[in-house]
């Protein structure tokens, strides 16, 4: 599927001048020279996408519009109308992608940002932009880079194609010494003209941005009254170099180098490739035709070794293939048949939509996400050179499992339990005290950069594998992901986890059904009896940041029972329709006898329970999960 809209201006661009990324030509470009405002009414009516109806057109045309000049750049001031509904979720602006194709509607979101920064932080500042390459994406960059430059933005640094995943804007931020950075991705969720669309703003340090900026990014989209949009034309985002337009300039950056160089700073790279280049080590790495595809032939093939075809759905598309990006046992389907089939590869992975999720499998064999973690943090030290001197703390969300807790124990590491959503863990990191961390949702990541990795946490298991097997000659049998699961599992015990997902259930009956659950949390008492469990406590979760203080209540409703089981009752944050339920369910098996049991098996009893207490049948009119994990 093409993407037209910004493609099709009717306004002719002036002739600018691209400088090369060796640079040779001649520097500034006056926009006041060479264009005149009767142009104006051309670029907004090009702002139309081609494929949508015309009331949706990005942003306004307007007669009313007024022109100043910020030095030699043309700043459009556009007037505008507050939008509901533009409160950031857990993870940035998620909605349909037709909702943000509506007039103005990401232009205010973005304008409202500029509005909520202090000037220091964007005034003639570096700013970086990219996204998964997701329908829309280009058309957005277009007026995102319009508005930064409208603004007052020094230079934007763009991924070529509009494509960076979050890790790579993350680490481009940090690298480059940004003030902050633009990501253009609904993540895990679908994409194309039906599906979703989102935006995200990290921060100087690379961080998405904390509550405080987001909630003062809401307010501001309640009041907001005008546009600033520079009068540039369209950036040519397909071939690396600089334009300039008055004081503000554009580069196109290759979007895999930065992120590669500090990938090569972290990781042995001869290490993994002395286990890729095996011919009795076979990998599969599925990008699910999303953004890490741009980035898995140049790592995986290129630099460590692995063979062409064990890369699939390679190429990053604007529907993702039709599929949902979402590196998990049901949307990743295509990957797990290939691992559980008769002589399948030792080791595959999968990432989402916007490269900061991933999958790991072995031959038959799957790593629940809050296992992961904890094993890649237990053999860091040895595996991963960035570690040599041992992580410096851990941590996980709240509703990932246990898992992690004891191997912080184990090595008497300083440990955090925070909640839902990446943003908690970057005060943290910043502060010196956590190194690696990670989510049940398929995130996993550490202090190189403060995004969760999908790629670093695949290079971290193929470091530990390759660590494992690097004294293994041809036709011995290497040490598998499975046996260094289960010889974890003996040395800490095993923490059963599931994850139920309910998802676009009516709101209605979620928001009722968690607002049941509170009442009843504040009903309960310790030695309350469950069935067989005894109550230890129930809680509504609260965090309160140890660096800056700042509380985030409401984050889930947990029981948690004597012998350390729990179950866990959230909405999503991140959904774009309806309301998604998810449920956490965890229990600790101490015993090795009783480690080979399947999760579904071993967790009946309490899946069984946390379905009676909440009523969620009752409330949600659901028989059966979305997803099961
Ligand atoms: C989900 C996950 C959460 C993750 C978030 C963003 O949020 O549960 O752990 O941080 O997605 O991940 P929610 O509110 O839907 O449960 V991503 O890869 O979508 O940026
Ligand atoms: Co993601």
């Amino acid at each position: 599927m093409a993407t037209t809209g910004a493609a099709t201006s009717l306004l002719s661009p002036p002739s600018l001048h691209r400088l090369t990324a060796t640079g040779t030509t001649s520097a500034s470009f006056s926009f006041l020279r060479t264009s005149s405002p009767s142009s104006f009414p051309l670029l907004f009516s090009s702002r139309i996408p081609s494929k949508i109806p015309s009331e949706s057109s990005a942003i306004k045309s307007s007669s009313s519009t007024t022109f100043t000049e910020s030095q030699d750049l043309k700043v459009n001031t556009i007037p505008t109308k507050p939008i509901e509904g533009q409160k950031t979720g857990t993870s940035g602006l998620r909605k349909k992608v037709k909702v943000f194709m509506q007039e103005n509607y990401l232009a205010n979101w973005i304008q409202a940002l500029f509005n909520s920064l202090p000037p220091e932080d964007y005034k003639n500042a570096l700013l970086v932009l990219g996204g998964d390459g997701r329908y829309f994406n280009k058309e957005a960059a277009q007026l995102i880079i319009k508005i930064a430059a409208g603004n007052g933005v020094g230079k934007i640094l763009v991924g070529k194609e509009g494509i960076l995943s979050t890790p790579a804007v993350s680490a481009i931020i940090r690298k480059r010494k940004a003030n902050g950075g633009f990501i253009m991705s609904a993540s895990h969720n679908p994409g194309g003209p039906e599906y979703d669309w989102g935006i995200k703003f990290n921060y100087s340090s690379g961080q998405p941005a904390p509550e405080s900026i987001t909630d003062k990014i809401y307010g501001n989209t309640l009041s907001i009254s005008e546009i600033k949009l520079a009068d540039i034309p369209d950036v040519d985002l397909s071939s690396v170099g600089v334009s300039k337009y008055g004081n503000f300039s554009v580069e196109i950056v290759d979007p895999v180098s930065d992120y590669l160089d500090i990938m090569e700073e972290v990781f042995d790279f001869s290490l993994i490739k002395s286990l890729v280049s095996r011919p009795d080590f076979r990998l599969t790495f599925d990008a699910m035709h999303a953004v890490t595809g741009a980035y898995a032939n140049p790592i995986f093939v290129d630099k460590l070794g692995a063979s062409q075809d064990s890369i699939c759905n390679g190429v990053p598309l604007e529907d993702f293939g039709h599929g949902h990006p979402d590196p998990n046992l049901t949307y990743a389907k295509d990957l797990v048949n290939i691992m559980y089939s008769d002589n399948g590869p030792d080791f595959g992975a999968a990432s989402d939509g916007d490269g900061d999720r991933n999958m790991i499998l072995g031959r038959q064999f799957f790593v629940t996400p809050s296992d992961s973690v904890a094993i890649i943090a237990a053999n860091a030290q040895e595996s991963i050179p960035y570690f040599k001197s041992g992580p410096k703390g851990l941590a996980r969300s709240m509703p990932t499992s246990g898992a992690l807790d004891r191997v912080a124990e184990k090595l008497s590491l300083p440990f955090f339990e925070v909640p839902t959503g990446w943003k908690f863990f970057g005060n943290l990191m910043d502060a010196g005290t956590l190194s690696i961390c990670g989510e049940e949702s398929f995130g996993t990541g550490s202090d190189h950069i403060r995004e969760k990795d999908g790629i670093w946490a695949v290079l971290a298991w193929l470091s530990i594998i390759a660590y494992r097997n690097k004294n293994k000659k041809p036709g011995e049998k290497l040490v598998s992901v499975a046996d260094i699961v289960k010889e974890h599992w003996t040395t800490y015990g095993r923490n059963y986890f599931s994850r139920y997902d309910y998802e676009e259930c009516e709101s209605e009956g979620a928001n009722e059904m968690i607002n049941y659950l509170r009442d009843l949390i504040s009903k309960s008492k310790q030695g309350d009896k469950y069935g067989n469990y005894t109550l230890q406590l129930a809680d509504d979760f609260k965090y309160t940041d140890p660096v800056d203080g700042s509380v985030s209540t409401k984050q889930g409703v947990r029981f948690v029972f004597t012998d350390g089981s729990r179950i866990i009752f959230r909405l999503s944050g991140t959904g774009s329709a309806g309301a998604t339920v998810r449920i956490y369910i965890e229990q600790f098996e101490p015993d090795v006898s009783k480690h080979d049991l399947d999760a579904q098996v071993a967790l009946k009893p309490l899946i069984d329970l946390a379905l009676t207490v909440s009523k969620l049948k009752d409330f949600t009119g659901r028989e059966k999960a979305t997803v099961i994990t």
